[in-house]
């Protein structure tokens, strides 16, 4: 930027979306109307174990009790429903105080339940992760 006088180096603007939430039940008011949620954030409308708020979160419909997140863990594979055309991180780390690194290239779901195969041996933990 410059006031014709000094310069300063170049800024970067971000612009933030910000979601109403009218009543301040964490719930945006869009996500709200459109799933026709009239519970709160803590509710599990549809009795599938995830609160609306973790529905919202995870891009799942609140009022279908099949729509919610479970991640299961055989022998070589990690599984988890999906939605189609999300994209998904698998991430690990064998230490939680370090933080997650990605493990491979994104995966663009084609599928309701998505798995790739992951190691076992020495302790690790593996989270995945929705992009978009
Ligand atoms: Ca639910
Ligand atoms: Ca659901």
């Amino acid at each position: 930027m410059s006031d014709g006088v000094n310069l300063s180096p170049p800024i970067l603007v971000r612009v933030i979306q910000f979601l109403s939430d009218g009543n301040r039940d964490q719930l945006p008011n869009s996500w709200a109307t459109t799933h026709g949620v009239s519970g709160g954030a803590s509710d599990d409308s549809d009795n599938d174990g995830c609160t609306n708020l973790e529905e919202w979160l995870l891009n799942s419909d609140p009022n279908d009790p099949l729509s919610s997140l479970w991640v299961d863990l055989s022998s070589s594979n990690i599984s988890w429903t999906s939605r189609r055309n999300d994209l998904y991180q698998l991430q690990s780390t064998t230490n939680l105080l370090d933080g997650f690194l990605a493990e491979g290239n994104p995966l663009l779901s084609t599928s309701t339940n998505e798995a790739l195969a992951v190691e076992f041996g020495d302790q690790k933990f593996y989270r995945i992760q929705r992009l978009k």
